[in-house]
C-alpha cells in the first residue's frame, strides 16, 4: 500500500508522506481520506447540478464540509471512523442523485445523471476496508501522472482552502450559524476540481474566491462564538495548577467546552485549557465559572509529554492530535470529528441535547490532580472588539511615534526546529513594535515578556487560528481610523506562521482582501508548484521567511 499526502507543511522532505505521514497518519487511513474527498467531489458535482434545478440538499451540504473537516491535518486517524464516513457519502450521493433526475425527467425530459465521473457513481462492492483502501490509493493526488503540474497545484490549494473553510463553517454550524452562500461554494469549488475545462487562470479565480469565502466563514464564526459566549476581555490566563483533580480540553470547539463547565460545576473537577482552547479563557461565558483554571502547557505537538504529566482525562476537541502514548491513551477523550483508533469518543449531542461528558467526570474524580508545568500569566483576549475599544489611544500612540509598526505573526505552531525562527524575530522586534496574534503560533513567543507599549501589552492576542478574522477587522478599522485608503499604506508587516489547512484559508483571506507583502514560514507549502508559487510572489508579492536578521531589518524597514 502506498500513500501520497502533502497538504501540511510538515510533510517529508517538503515534497509528501509517500509511507505513513510524520503526523502519524498510516497509509490506510490517507488511502480513506483521499477516496472520501474524492466522493465529495462527486457528491458536490451533483450538489451544483441540483442547484440548478432549484434543489438545495440542505443536510448533504453540510456533509460535505463535516467530511472534508475529517480530512485535515491531526484531526481523525481512526479508519472506522471514515469507513462509516464513505458509507454516508455514497448514500447522500445516491439519493441527491435521485432528486436530480427525477426533477430533471419531469422538467426537460432527459436525464441530468448522464455523462457523470467516476466519482459521483462508484459504489463499493461491499468487500470491505481492503476495497475501500484500494479504490482510494487509485484517486488521490497524483492519480493522474499526466496532468500538468500548476493545474495539479491549484486543485489541491483549492481543496485545502476549502478544508480550511470547512472546519471553521463546522464550528460555525455547531453553534448554530450557517451562510448558504458559504456551504454552496464548498460544493463549487470541489466541484471545479473535477473539471477538465477550467484552466489556470479559471482556477487562480476560484482560489481568490475561495479566500475571500473564507473571510465570511471566519466572520461567520466570530459572530457565533461571540453571539454565544460574549467578546473576550482582556484577560491574565493562569498558567499554573489547582489542587484536585482536572480535566483538560484541547482544539477548537467553544461549545464543547461550554457543556462541560456546565456538567463539572460542584463535581469538585477543575477545568483547564489546552493549545487552541486558551483563548477561551478570555470569554466572559467561562469565566464566570468558579472551577474553570488556567492553561495547561504549550501548543499541540508539545501534547504528549504534557497530557503524560497531566494525569487526568483530555478531551480533544479537534485537531492537533498527535500519537498518543500508551500511559494516557485510555483518558484521552476524542469528539466532533476528532478521532484515533482505540481512544474513547464522546457521540455528538441529539438534536437540542447536549454532549455527555459523565465518563471524563468519572475518570477524573478516579485520578490524581495535575503535576504543575510552570506559573505566572499570559494576556489573552485582544481579539476586535476589545482592540477596537482602544482605536483612539492606539492611533494616537501611532502619532505620537510611540508605536510604530504591527506585525502579524498569526498562523500555526509545528515541530520543526525552524520555527525557532518567530521565536527570535518576537524577542528581537524594537520595542516600538507591536506584535499581533492567533492561532497557536503564539506558543513559540507568547511566554515571552515583551512588555507593553502605550498601555498595551506587546502581544495582542486575538485567540484562536479562525480569529485571524479580528486581525482583519482590526488593520480596516486602524485604516478608516487614521484616514488610509489601503491597507498595504499601514504600519503593519506580515510574518506568517503555517502548518495545516486552516492556515491555508487565513492566508487565502488576507491576500483575498489584498494584502501584499507577507511572509510565510517556515518553508513554503509543497504543494505550490514553481509556477503558482511565481503567480503569488508576482501578484501579492507573497515571500518566503528568511533569517531572523534580514526578515527584523526589512520588518522595521517597513517591508
Ligand atoms: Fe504528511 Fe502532513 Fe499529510 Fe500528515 S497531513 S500525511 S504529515 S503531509
Ligand atoms: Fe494550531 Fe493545529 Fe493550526 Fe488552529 S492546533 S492553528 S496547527
Amino acid at each position: 500500500m502506498s500513500m501520497f499526502c502533502y497538504q501540511c507543511q510538515e510533510t517529508a522532505r517538503n515534497e509528501g508522506c509517500t509511507v505513513k505521514g510524520v503526523c502519524g497518519k498510516t497509509a490506510e487511513v490517507a488511502c480513506l481520506q483521499d477516496l472520501l474527498v474524492w466522493l465529495v467531489k462527486g457528491l458536490s458535482l451533483l450538489g451544483g447540478r441540483a442547484r440548478e434545478l432549484g434543489i438545495r440538499d440542505h443536510d448533504a451540504e453540510v456533509f460535505v464540509a463535516r467530511a472534508l473537516f475529517a480530512t485535515i491535518t491531526n484531526a481523525n486517524f481512526d479508519p472506522g471512523r471514515f469507513e462509516a464516513l464513505l458509507a454516508e457519502a455514497v448514500d447522500r450521493r445516491d439519493a441527491l442523485c435521485e432528486r436530480v433526475r427525477a426533477a430533471c425527467a419531469g422538467g426537460r425530459g432527459k436525464d441530468c445523471c448522464e455523462g457523470l465521473p467516476d466519482c459521483a457513481t462508484w459504489r463499493p462492492a461491499g468487500d470491505g476496508r481492503d476495497e475501500l483502501v484500494g479504490k482510494g490509493a487509485a484517486v488521490g493526488i497524483l492519480a493522474d501522472p499526466d496532468l500538468d503540474e500548476d493545474i495539479r497545484s491549484l486543485r489541491e490549494l483549492l481543496t485545502y482552502g476549502l478544508k480550511g473553510i470547512a472546519a471553521y463553517t463546522d464550528h460555525a454550524l455547531i453553534l448554530g450559524q450557517e451562510n448558504p452562500e458559504v456551504l454552496a461554494f464548498l460544493q463549487e469549488g470541489l466541484a471545479a476540481t473535477l473539471d477538465d475545462g477550467l484552466d489556470a487562470a479559471a482556477l487562480t479565480g476560484l482560489v481568490e474566491r475561495c479566500g475571500a469565502m473564507g473571510v465570511k466563514a471566519m466572520a461567520l464564526l466570530d459572530a457565533a462564538n461571540t453571539g454565544a459566549y460574549g467578546h473576550p476581555e482582556p484577560t491574565e490566563a493562569e498558567l499554573g495548577v489547582r489542587p484536585g483533580p482536572g480535566i483538560l480540553v484541547s482544539g477548537h470547539d467553544l461549545k464543547d467546552l461550554d457543556e462541560l463547565l456546565e456538567q463539572t460545576a460542584g463535581r469538585g473537577v477543575n477545568v483547564y485549557t489546552h493549545g487552541e482552547m486558551l483563548p477561551a479563557q478570555a470569554y466572559p461565558a467561562f469565566r464566570r465559572h468558579p472551577h474553570f483554571a488556567g492553561n495547561y502547557g504549550g501548543s499541540w505537538w508539545r501534547q504528549a509529554e504534557e497530557f503524560e504529566r497531566f494525569g487526568g482525562p483530555i478531551l480533544m476537541t479537534t485537531n492537533c492530535i498527535v500519537t498518543p502514548r500508551d500511559s494516557y491513551k485510555d483518558r484521552l477523550y476524542t469528539t466532533g470529528l476528532a478521532g484515533w483508533p482505540g481512544c474513547p469518543h464522546v457521540p455528538d449531542r441529539a438534536p437540542g441535547g447536549a454532549k455527555d461528558f459523565s465518563a471524563l467526570v468519572e475518570k477524573a474524580l478516579d485520578l490524581p490532580g495535575p503535576e504543575e508545568l510552570e506559573t505566572g500569566t499570559i494576556p489573552v483576549g485582544w481579539a476586535h472588539d476589545a482592540v477596537l475599544a482602544r482605536a483612539g489611544d492606539i492611533v494616537a500612540a501611532i502619532r505620537r511615534g510611540e508605536i510604530r509598526r504591527f506585525v502579524v505573526m498569526g498562523g500555526c505552531d509545528g515541530r520543526h526546529r525552524s520555527r525557532e525562527y518567530f521565536t527570535q524575530v518576537a524577542r528581537s522586534l524594537p520595542a516600538d513594535h507591536v506584535i499581533l496574534t492567533a492561532g497557536c503560533a503564539k506558543y513559540r513567543y507568547n511566554k515571552l515578556d515583551l512588555g507593553t507599549v502605550a498601555g498595551i501589552p506587546r502581544i495582542l492576542d486575538a485567540g484562536q487560528c479562525n480569529d485571524s478574522y479580528s486581525l482583519v477587522v482590526v488593520a480596516m478599522k486602524l485604516a478608516e481610523a487614521m484616514g488610509v485608503g489601503d491597507v498595504n499604506e499601514l504600519p503593519i508587516s506580515y510574518d506568517i506562521a503555517w502548518y495545516e489547512q486552516k492556515a491555508v484559508i487565513v492566508l487565502l483571506a488576507l491576500l483575498s482582501l489584498g494584502v501584499r507583502n507577507i511572509r510565510l514560514g517556515p518553508t513554503l507549502p509543497a504543494f505550490l508548484s514553481p509556477g503558482v508559487a511565481k503567480v503569488l510572489v508576482e501578484r501579492f508579492a507573497l515571500k518566503p521567511t528568511g533569517e531572523a536578521e534580514a526578515d527584523l531589518a526589512a520588518i522595521a524597514a517597513g517591508a
